[in-house]
């Protein structure tokens, strides 16, 4: 049985990722940080099955900033692969924590790659990088070797964990991947993106909860692709000879105003009538445009996105009037 740790195990994507390792029979360890209120809500549903938690899936107390805890877990778990994906992973609220940001989504990754080293680990190592490292963008599309320009404290953090990645790999033989993700949404997206932002509220505004919606740059363009999927790009990185860089999109991209347009759409409404906007939700430097090459993840890994933007915002759509307690079937188009 393999052996996988993951960071960030109780974020979006940690969620799938686990539900998607443990289909593929690994031990699975996922680091928690203490929080005075449950953090574990998109792995409950793993935790409570008394035939996976504490015999497939193991939790340990462990932060980004704590080099001595993370040192402990790898000792005692020495883990096949590594999965990075904890960080300070909110754009805009990195303007308002840069240190922080830095140290936890940079330093972090640091972190990390010292403690494979120290203990002396023959580990395979995946890094969360991102399509925020190309910022303003240098060329369009976004390959693997469009030059890097970060435009906020979390993309500057996030190069940084990139060349630590790339510099362990040249240095010690690390085999260390960097997947350059494009924005993925899903169900369990964090409330505070745009995404679901949009489907919670319009879910709300639908039960009466809330008459309007408070946004910012609606002009953004992103390449939006479904989280479960790209998940399987991580997993199929750390299955290769060697370690590599490669870009994770769908090769689309859309602004918010689409996004809103299939979302409000998607039951008959128009976005006009609610949403408002609100210098509060503006960033000190905007990223205008992102659209990712995945031809390299098509040829090198045999991966593919399998959702479209479309089906995305159905998927989120309806989960979100599930959970407020409507009927999606009987509100969707
Ligand atoms: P997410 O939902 O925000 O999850 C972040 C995870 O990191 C959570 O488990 C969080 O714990 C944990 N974390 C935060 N600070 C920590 C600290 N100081 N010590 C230990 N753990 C800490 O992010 P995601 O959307 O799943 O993304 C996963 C990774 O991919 C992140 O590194 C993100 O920057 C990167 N990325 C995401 C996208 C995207 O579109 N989703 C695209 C490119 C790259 P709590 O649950 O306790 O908060
Ligand atoms: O949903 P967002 O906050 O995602 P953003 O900034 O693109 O970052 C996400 O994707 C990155 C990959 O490219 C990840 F690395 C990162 O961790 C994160 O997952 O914002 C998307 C766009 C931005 O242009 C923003 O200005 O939506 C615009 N926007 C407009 N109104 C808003 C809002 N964003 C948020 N969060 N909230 C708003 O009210």
């Amino acid at each position: 049985m393999k052996k996988a740790l993951i960071t960030g195990i109780t974020g979006q994507d940690g969620s799938y990722l686990t539900e998607l390792l443990l289909a593929k029979e690994y031990e699975i360890h996922g680091m928690v940080r203490r929080s005075s209120s449950f953090n574990t809500g998109r792995i409950d549903h793993l935790c409570f099955d008394s035939a996976i938690k504490d015999k497939r899936l193991f939790l340990h107390y462990g932060d980004l900033g704590d080099a001595s805890a993370i040192n402990r877990i790898l000792q005692k778990v020495k883990p096949q692969e590594i999965y990075h994906l904890a960080a300070q992973s909110h754009v805009r609220v990195s303007f308002d924590i840069p240190e922080y940001t830095a140290d936890v989504t940079g330093v972090g990754t640091m972190r990390i790659l010292d403690a494979i080293r120290d203990v002396g680990l023959d580990t395979r190592f995946y890094q969360a990088s991102s399509s925020e490292m190309y910022g303003l963008v240098q060329e369009v599309p976004q390959t693997e070797k469009t030059p890097f320009y970060p435009r906020s404290p979390y993309a500057c953090a996030k190069v940084y964990a990139y060349w630590a990645t790339v510099n362990y790999r040249e240095s010690y033989g690390l085999h260390g991947s960097n997947g350059i993700l494009f924005n993925h949404e899903s169900p369990r997206r964090g409330e505070n993106f745009v995404t679901r932002k949009i489907t919670i509220a319009l879910a709300r505004i639908l039960a009466g909860k809330q008459k309007k919606l408070a946004l910012g740059n609606l002009d953004a363009k992103r390449d939006w692709g479904y989280a479960k999927d790209y998940v399987e790009a991580m997993w199929l990185m750390l299955q290769q000879p060697k370690g590599d860089d490669y870009v994770v999109a769908t090769g689309e991209t859309h602004s918010i105003r689409e996004f809103l347009d299939e979302a409000f759409g998607a039951v008959g409404r128009d976005w006009k009538e609610f949403v408002t906007q609100d210098p509060r939700f503006l960033r000190p430097a905007e990223v205008d445009l992102l659209i990712g090459d995945p031809a390299k993840a098509r040829r090198a890994l045999g991966w593919q996105p399998r959702v479209t933007f479309k089906e995305l915002v159905q998927i989120m759509v309806r989960a979100d009037l599930q959970a407020e307690g409507l009927d999606p079937d009987r509100l969707m188009k």
